[in-house]
Formats: structure tokens, C-alpha cells, sequence
């Protein structure tokens, strides 16, 4: 039946939809029934076993779950009859008898406790009428995992977190186990839950209805009875400060510090978290936080070595923020006034908000004459972004990542959601169960492939033979859209006659894929209604990193797999603002909203800043650090960035940094770029200030303060402000609303979008189209010169050093779950270094095996750019003939390794392919 229904509740007629329940339809009419294994948000299916929410219907001669019952047309349902209403008592007194007194329990304020209170029943649910289940026999109390306690003998075995494990989240860790009575939640196979594959996302405790599964940081020091009372608490709807998904908070604050983060019902996580933003705020707590503004000492020599164990005071002293200031100010003015505005480079952050992208590109343009401004965006989507821009007229996403379960086939390539987009992988992971097909391509193994229907782990680097393989089968079988091609598509004759040397069985040998394998994916791809590309840095971080992303648009494109629901392109972005701060006009070629700055956008940003502007493009992350080699950049402003970690060949970075004649660094901790700096401004962590984030799916979202600056450490925005007014610009900003309005002005991307508007709904997508936010664009066409998707057809290019003799494996680096990049956060939190403490690189047992190692001792990892040390750590997923090496760990930093030779259009480093060599540590290394 379709259409509204009507019931009677309680002596009234509602209406109500098919599909609807009776506790939904009684909820939407003001009556909240009590309920315990029943969670009211998006991904949980009703159970109905725990009994608490039973009602009354007429006719029927027992009682219903009203969680789990659908409603009928002409149902009569009565929630507040004398048997409903004791029977749901019944259902309270006899759980509460088995759990121990709330003063004692783990969790006093759970929802079962505050239903009772609110049943007026607390005082019977604590009594000791009936006998305890338990009795004798108490399930074991479990802390094994940093963050999470487990205390059973309040589980009222209602297996919600066994749903949020399994069906939510999709992480099939937590199941339930023993019958009857003794039924308990358990982690894999009875293992305590900090040895158990549990991932820490949490969202059991988030859904856990007594306790049982809690938040360690609530708790008393035993773990065990509850420590910070809800009543304590305040709490701010924010956004979280890590990846580029744009997960909504409800963080939650006890005496000025943050005890817990819950998920919010955003549009981008729909309350789930994974374990860096559930777990991973206290960082910004961190004692090793800035609090003052510190000066480097006359005597100590830029070029004295970073030693992270030394002791910063004997480099640095403690200014106030006057004399900090100015000295910053008067460094650059120096050299601008000295050598020219040319001289100067700032490097942006991804991690702050638009406001101070908006406000830090237009110092380093305004103030100091140049387009010398870049940011992290560089190392990581910069060559997707130069073949989006040309391909399809915007480096923006075209659909987002929730709209996966619409596709029929969805493909991952060179990205590893379950690690790095957590949240956005359970997005994939649910839309697999429920029947898309998914194609992970990626030469390591990884979790998506056990949801995937073909799982491609092909040759590191040969990311164009196997998609100009896939475009030849397309092309040969005549699969393409000719019609969409037609309307929307430029000259395709070019890329059929170059894929036409790009037979599978040519290919195969080259990318390790079977030619019928290659054919069948093209196939999938391309015949299915509709098709999503999802890509990452395994795409991007080539030499040929465009002409990867090249291939995957014209996938796209011929296919007419794109601008309609369930389908479209999405470069995974990954800093939490970097599509902000690129929007923003955080890079050398463009002003904001990517105008290019050899353009007549020139004139119109003149005008709004009331400046002379640098008619030419500016130098890119990499390029910097080669002029201040060759001598041409003499002065720095980094915000928020940690270029001594994040930056390929790392020993060649850092001698530039020390090269400098001024470098002003602005962050949170005393990071390695730090060391270098003339001048130290402490910032404002994420939880401290305010201001919008632009996340993967194009939504600007409200990030609010929860916690007051530590010591004297100033708001990010203020620090530009200061120092723009130092520096000669009069600026008069007084906060970020002011500063979205102006920049909202001058971009079109954000016509329509206010600050209020963002403040009021918490989550606004661009771009507006009247009052509808376009979750899905290019549905007409695309915004190129002629309004057409251009085929950019290309050729195969190896990778820029290949394995030889010497070096003969190849490095690939990336991350880890719990770390964030140059673990400058991370490692200061204390859940997420428990997690993680230990500098690891990984091989596979057969590799390890052959070359007569043993896990968990230490390697040496060598490259003709340098040499670390890590410990061994045996790894399926990883490739044979390769070696892992994430770069969060500063004690062995991966981009010692690195390769800086960069694709020629994206200018991003080849950081997921080098050759090198390995060795037991300490053995000398065959020369
Ligand atoms: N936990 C955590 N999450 C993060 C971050 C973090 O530091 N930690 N960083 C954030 C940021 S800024 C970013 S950009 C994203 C990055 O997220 P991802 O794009 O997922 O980044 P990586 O894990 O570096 O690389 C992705 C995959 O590329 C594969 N790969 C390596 N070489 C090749 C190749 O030649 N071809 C193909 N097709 N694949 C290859 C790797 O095996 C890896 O599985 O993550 C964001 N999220
Ligand atoms: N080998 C290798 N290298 C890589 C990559 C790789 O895959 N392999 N990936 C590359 C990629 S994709 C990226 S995006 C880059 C990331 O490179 P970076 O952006 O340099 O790395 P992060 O560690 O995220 O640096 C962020 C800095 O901002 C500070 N911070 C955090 N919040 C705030 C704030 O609110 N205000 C201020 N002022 N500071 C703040 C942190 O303390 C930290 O120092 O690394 C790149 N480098
Ligand atoms: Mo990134």
C-alpha cells in the first residue's frame, strides 16, 4: 500500500506512513516510548528483544515491541495502559536486578538509568527483590583498550553494539556469545577488546544503552563507576578537525576540557565517528601545546641540527606577543623591501578555517606583492586537480561520497577509505551489503576488498596501463555513450586512436592484471546504469599523477558517468579544509575560486583589496624550497603546516628552511619546521575558535569553540591580522563572519551561502541553485570554455626512479589509522599513540622470510636520499619486492626517503614510489 495510513494512538487518529513503526509514528505525535535496544538514528534496524518499549494494540492478545512493529491502517495502538505500562516496568526491574547499583555502576546517567528515574520506578529497579543473574559469577572487567572500558555486569544484552559494530559501522569485530542468561557481547573470539581487531571507532559505546561500553575518560580511575556526572557537561556542535569527510561532533566539556566527542547527525557521517575524532581530540589538551610566543636566541645558529630531544629553551626564549610581532613583521618587510615581494613564500593551512585560507593568501598577495602561496594541497590532490580543472572545468568534486549506494559499480582507486576516510568507508561498505559492486584497484591489499566484486592489485605505477586498457576495451566494444559524448563531450578520436595500442593481453604484463580480468571490470564499469569513480593519493602522489587522473575522467566522461545520481568523479580530498583552502585561493596560480592570477581576475581583486597584485604565477610547495637553495626566496610565513616532515627528500628541505633569513612559523606544538623558525606564534587549536570548513562533498560546515586558548596562545585570524597590519595593510576585521562575507563576495562558488546561513544549518553544499543545494553537478554540462568534458588522451611514463641493483625494492609511504601525517597531532594524543607508539615499516611474511628477517626487529630502510630505521612489522597487504613506510613517525621519517621529482602540470612529488633497500640495522649495506 502506498501513501499515508491513518491510526488511532492513544485515543487519537495520526497519520502515518507504510514502513512507518508504532514507536516512530508515537514519537512524531509527542510520545517518546521508553527504549533500550532500539537507537533512534540512521543505520540501526530495530530488534525488538529487549521488551521495553511494549505496547498495547487492540485485538491482539499479547503485547507488541512498538520498536520493531510496523503500523496498519485502522491500528489502534494504547501506549499508557496498566499492562503495557507494567510490563515495560517488569522489563526494567528484572535488568536492573543483574546490574549493580547506579552508584556503583559504570554508568549512572545511561539511558537505562534516566528511563527509570523518569518511569518514577529507580528506587524497584535498584532494590533486590529479584535475584541477580550474575550472582557468584561477575563477567570480567575489561580496560585492555586505551579508550574504551568494558564492564559487563551492567550489559543488558540487547546487542546494539553488536548492530553498530556489524551493521553500522561495518567493522564485524563485536558478536554475541554464550545463550540464555550468560549472553555477552564479545570481541572476534572471546579476546579482551584492546587485543580483539576492534579499530576503536567506538560507535558501540555511542549506542551502548547502560554503560557497559564506555568512554575511559568518564570514569573513575578503576574504570569502573562513573566519575563526571552528564549534569557536568556542556556541549557544542562542531565539526571534527581531522580528514576531509567533515564529520559533525557534539563535543562535550567538563570543567574547560573536552571529556567526550560524540557523532552529530551531519549530512557527511550521520552520527558515526571513527577513532581519531571520537578519541583523538586531546591533543589540543596536549601539555607540549605553544602557549607563548618564543624568539630565536642571538646565538643560536640557524643551522644548528633539529634535536627533538634537546631542549627548545636553549634555542628559543619566551617574547610577549608585541616583541614577537614585531620582530615576525619586520623579518619579512626586510625582505620584501630588500630583495622584493618575490622573496617571500607562505605556506597556508588545510587544517585551519576558510576564513584564515581567505585572509593568509591575501597577506602574501596584498601585503607582500607575490603569488608565492601554496599549502599541502600541493603534495596530495594537485595533479587531480590540474587534469579536473582541465578535463571537466573544476577541481571540484561532482557528487558526494554517500551517494555510492546509488551506483550500481563504484570504483577505489589508489585510496584506502577504512584507513584514511573511515567514515566515508562505511558509506562504501554499507552500499556493498546492499549490492553495489565495488572494483578496488590498489598494488596493496586493504579492507574494502573483502566487501569488493573484483579486487585489483595491480603493478605500483602503472596506474595508466591498466585504465588505458580498460578505456580500450570501452572503446573496442563500442560500450561508450554515444549520445553523451555527443552533447557533452569534446574530440574523442584522439583517445581512441591512442587507447587502440592499449589491447589488455598488451597490458597485462605490465600491470600484473589478466587481460580477461581487465575486460570485465571495463566492462562493469561501463555497461552498468550508473557508475562512480572514487580516487586518492595513490593516483595522485606520480610523476604521472595527472595523467592518471586524465584516464579516470575520461572513464567518466565517455561513459556518460557523470552529473546524474549514482554517478560521477570524487577525488577523496583529505585535510579537513583542503577543498576550503584551495577554493579559498590558497595557491600560486589562482585567486580564489581558482581565477588564474594571469588573468583578467587580476583586476577585480585589485580592485577588492585595494592593491597592486603579482601579474605572474606563483612558486608551488616544492619549487619553494629549491629557490631558497638557488637563493631567490629568502623569507617564510608558515601556518599550520609542517613542511620539515610533510615535504619529499626531507634532508634537502630542511637545509633550505635553515637557509632562510626569516622564517615565522605559526602552530599549535613546537613541531620540526619550528626548529627552524626565527619567530614561533602559538595558535589556536580547531576545538579553540570558530569558523567554516569545506569538506570533500563540497559542504561548508560550522566548526564552534569548545575549549578557552591555553596560556597566551592567540586565535590563527588575529595572528594574520596583526601581523597584515604590521606588515602595512590596514585591516579592521573584527572575527570570521566578517571575513566570510568578503570572501563569500568575491567567490561564486558561495553565491547565496551567508555565515548565518552556515551557523543556522550547521552544513551548507555548494553550489546554492536558489534555495537547493546541488549535491550533484555538471548535470547540463560542464563549466569549460565550450561547456564540454574534454578527453586528454596519454601515454604509459614509468615512474621517475625505478628499482636497479642497488635499490631493488620499491617504497611506497602513506598512513596509518590512528596517525595524522606528521603525527605533529597524533602523537600527542594519548589514545591515538597507544594506539600506534612505535616507528614501524611494513613488508609481507614472504618477503620478510626470504630475505632473512624476522618481525619486530629493526630494519634499516635506504634510499640514494637517505637512510632510517623502523621497526619490522609483517604485513599481508603489503606487495612483494616492496616496503611500507608511513611518515608520522619523526624518529624515522619516511620523506628522508622520498623522491621530490614532481609531475610536470599537478607539481606534486612522487611519493608512493622510490627504489631502495633494506637491511637488518646495523649491517652495512651492499654497496
Ligand atoms: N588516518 C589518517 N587519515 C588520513 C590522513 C592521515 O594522515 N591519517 N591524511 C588525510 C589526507 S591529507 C589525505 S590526502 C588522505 C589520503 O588518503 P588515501 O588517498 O587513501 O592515501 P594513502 O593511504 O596515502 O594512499 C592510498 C592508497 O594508494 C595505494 N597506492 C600506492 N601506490 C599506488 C599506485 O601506484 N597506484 C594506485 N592505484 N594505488 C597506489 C596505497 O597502497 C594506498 O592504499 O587521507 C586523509 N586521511
Ligand atoms: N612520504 C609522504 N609524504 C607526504 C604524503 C605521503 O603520502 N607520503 N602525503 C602528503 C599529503 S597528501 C599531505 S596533505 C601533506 C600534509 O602535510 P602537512 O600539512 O605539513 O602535515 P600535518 O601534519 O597535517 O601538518 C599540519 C600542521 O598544522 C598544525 N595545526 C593543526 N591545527 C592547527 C590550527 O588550527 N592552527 C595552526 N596554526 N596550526 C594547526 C599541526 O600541529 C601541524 O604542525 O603531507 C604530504 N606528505
Ligand atoms: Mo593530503
Amino acid at each position: 500500500m502506498s501513501g499515508p495510513i491513518r491510526i488511532t494512538l492513544d485515543g487519537v487518529e495520526v497519520e502515518a506512513q507504510p514502513g512507518d513503526t508504532i514507536w516512530q509514528v508515537a514519537h512524531r505525535s509527542g510520545t517518546t516510548i521508553p527504549h533500550l535496544c532500539w537507537r533512534n538514528e540512521p543505520g540501526y534496524r530495530a530488534d525488538g528483544n529487549c521488551r521495553a518499549c511494549m505496547v498495547e494494540v487492540e485485538g491482539e492478545r499479547v503485547l507488541a515491541a512498538s520498536c520493531a512493529r510496523d503500523v496498519q491502517d485502522g491500528m489502534v495502538v494504547h501506549t499508557a495502559t496498566d499492562r503495557a505500562r507494567k510490563s515495560r516496568e517488569m522489563v526494567f526491574e528484572m535488568l536492573g536486578a543483574d546490574m549493580p547499583d547506579p552508584s556503583a555502576s559504570a554508568d549512572g546517567d545511561a539511558p537505562f538509568w534516566t528511563w527509570a528515574r523518569d518511569m518514577g520506578i529507580a528506587d524497584r529497579v535498584t532494590g533486590d527483590r529479584l535475584p541477580s543473574k550474575f550472582a557468584g559469577e561477575m563477567p570480567e572487567h575489561d580496560a585492555t583498550n586505551p579508550a574504551i572500558a568494558v564492564n559487563l555486569d551492567t550489559c543488558i544484552a540487547c546487542n546494539l553494539c553488536v548492530r553498530a559494530c556489524r551493521e553500522v559501522q561495518v567493522n564485524d569485530v563485536m558478536g554475541m556469545a554464550d545463550r540464555g542468561h550468560h549472553t555477552i557481547p564479545v570481541f572476534d573470539l572471546h579476546d579482551p577488546m584492546g587485543h580483539s581487531t576492534c579499530v576503536t571507532c567506538g560507535e558501540c559505546v555511542q549506542a551502548c544503552p547502560t554503560g557497559a561500553l564506555m568512554e575511559k575518560t568518564l570514569l573513575d580511575d578503576a574504570n569502573r563507576t562513573r566519575a563526571v556526572p552528564e549534569q557536568a557537561l556542556e556541549t557544542v556542535k562542531s565539526v571534527c578537525p581531522f580528514c576531509g569527510v567533515g564529520c559533525q561532533t557534539e563535543v562535550s566539556v567538563a570543567d574547560g576540557r573536552i571529556v567526550r566527542v560524540d557523532g552529530a547527525n551531519g549530512p557527511a557521517n550521520e552520527n558515526r565517528l571513527c577513532v581519531k575524532g571520537r578519541f583523538g581530540y586531546d591533543y589540543a589538551m596536549s601539555p607540549r601545546r605553544l602557549t607563548k610566543p618564543l624568539i630565536r636566541r642571538d646565538d643560536a645558529p640557524k643551522s644548528a641540527q633539529v634535536d627533538f630531544d634537546g631542549n627548545p629553551m636553549e634555542v628559543f626564549r619566551e617574547a610577549t606577543w608585541d616583541e614577537a610581532m614585531e620582530r615576525a613583521a619586520h623579518g619579512l618587510t626586510t625582505v620584501r623591501d630588500t630583495n622584493g615581494g618575490g622573496a617571500i613564500a607562505g605556506f597556508g593551512s588545510a587544517k585551519g578555517s576558510n576564513e584564515e585560507a581567505y585572509l593568509f593568501q591575501k597577506l602574501i598577495r596584498a601585503g607582500f606583492g607575490t603569488n608565492n602561496v601554496d599549502h599541502c594541497t600541493r603534495l596530495c590532490h594537485a595533479s587531480s586537480v590540474s587534469a579536473l580543472l582541465e578535463g571537466v572545468g573544476s577541481g571540484a568534486v561532482s557528487a558526494p561520497f554517500m551517494d555510492a549506494h546509488k551506483a550500481d559499480c563504484v570504483i577505489v582507486i589508489g585510496a584506502r577509505p577504512t584507513v584514511n576516510h573511515p567514515v566515508a568507508a562505511t558509506y562504501f561498505k554499507r552500499a556493498a551489503k546492499r549490492g553495489t559492486k565495488f572494483v578496488i584497484c590498489d598494488p596493496r591489499g586493504q579492507d574494502m576488498m573483502t566487501h569488493a566484486e573484483h579486487s585489483l592489485r595491480f603493478m605500483p605505477g602503472t596506474d595508466v596501463a591498466l585504465l588505458n586498457a580498460m578505456l580500450h576495451v570501452i572503446v573496442a566494444e563500442k560500450l561508450y555513450d554515444q549520445q553523451y559524448i555527443q552533447a557533452h563531450v569534446g574530440e574523442f578520436e584522439a583517445l581512441k586512436a591512442k587507447v587502440a595500442d592499449f589491447s589488455p593481453e598488451a597490458m597485462a604484463d605490465v600491470c600484473g592484471i589478466d587481460a580477461d580480468t581487465i575486460r570485465e571490470v571495463a566492462r562493469l564499469y561501463a555497461t552498468s546504469e550508473r557508475s562512480m569513480i572514487f580516487w586518492g593519493m595513490g593516483i595522485s602522489q606520480h610523476v604521472h599523477g595527472t595523467d592518471n587522473s586524465r584516464c579516470l575522467i575520461a572513464l567518466a566522461l565517455i561513459t556518460g558517468h557523470i552529473g546524474r545520481e549514482g554517478t560521477g568523479l570524487h577525488p577523496l580530498r583529505g585535510q579537513n579544509n583542503v577543498q576550503g583552502a584551495s577554493d579559498a585561493g590558497l595557491i600560486p596560480m589562482s585567486y580564489p575560486d581558482y581565477a588564474p592570477v594571469t588573468g583578467d581576475a587580476r583586476e577585480t581583486f585589485e580592485d577588492a583589496w585595494g592593491r597592486p597584485l603579482d601579474p605572474e604565477k606563483g612558486l608551488t610547495v616544492v619549487e619553494v624550497v629549491d629557490a631558497i637553495h638557488e637563493g631567490g626566496i629568502r623569507g617564510m610565513y608558515v601556518m599550520g603546516e609542517n613542511p620539515a616532515m610533510s615535504d619529499p627528500d626531507q634532508t634537502h628541505a630542511r637545509a633550505a628552511f635553515a637557509k632562510l633569513d626569516h622564517l615565522v612559523v605559526q602552530d599549535i606544538f613546537l613541531t620540526e619546521t619550528a626548529w627552524y623558525a626565527d619567530v614561533i606564534l602559538p595558535a589556536s587549536a580547531h576545538a579553540e575558535k570558530q569558523g567554516t570548513f569545506t569538506n570533500t562533498n563540497r559542504q561548508v560546515q560550522m566548526g564552534r569553540p569548545a575549549m578557552a586558548l591555553p596560556g597566551d596562545a592567540r586565535q590563527d585570524l588575529k595572528i594574520i591580522i596583526d601581523l597584515g597590519r604590521r606588515c602595512g595593510i590596514d585591516w579592521s576585521y573584527d572575527g570570521p563572519a566578517e571575513v566570510f562575507a568578503e570572501m563569500a563576495s568575491l567567490m561564486p562558488s558561495l553565491d547565496g551561502i551567508t555565515w548565518h546561513m552556515v551557523e543556522r544549518e550547521g552544513s551548507v553544499t555548494y553550489p546554492l541553485k536558489g534555495d537547493s543545494q546541488e549535491w550533484v553537478i555538471f548535470k547540463g554540462g560542464f563549466p569549460t570554455p565550450d561547456g564540454r568534458g574534454k578527453l586528454v588522451p596519454v601515454d604509459l611514463l614509468p615512474p621517475d626512479e625505478v628499482p636497479d641493483t642497488d635499490f631493488p625494492m620499491v617504497l611506497t609511504t602513506g598512513r596509518l589509522l590512528e596517525h595524522w601525517h606528521t603525527g605533529a597531532m597524533t602523537r600527542t594524543s594519548s589514545v591515538l599513540d597507544r594506539l600506534e607508539p612505535e616507528a614501524i615499516a611494513a613488508m609481507n611474511l614472504r618477503q620478510i622470510e626470504r630475505m632473512g628477517l624476522t618481525p619486530g626487529q629493526t630494519i634499516a630502510i635506504e634510499t640514494r636520499r637517505g637512510k632510517i630505521t623502523a621497526t619490522l612489522r609483517a604485513d599481508r597487504e603489503v606487495a612483494d619486492d616492496m616496503v611500507f613506510v608511513p611518515f608520522c613517525y619523526r624518529e624515522a621519517a619516511a620523506n628522508i626517503l622520498t623522491n621530490p621529482q614532481l609531475d610536470p602540470y599537478g607539481k606534486i612529488p612522487e611519493f608512493k614510489f622510490c627504489a631502495a633497500r633494506v637491511s637488518a640495522a646495523g649491517a652495512v649495506a651492499a654497496e
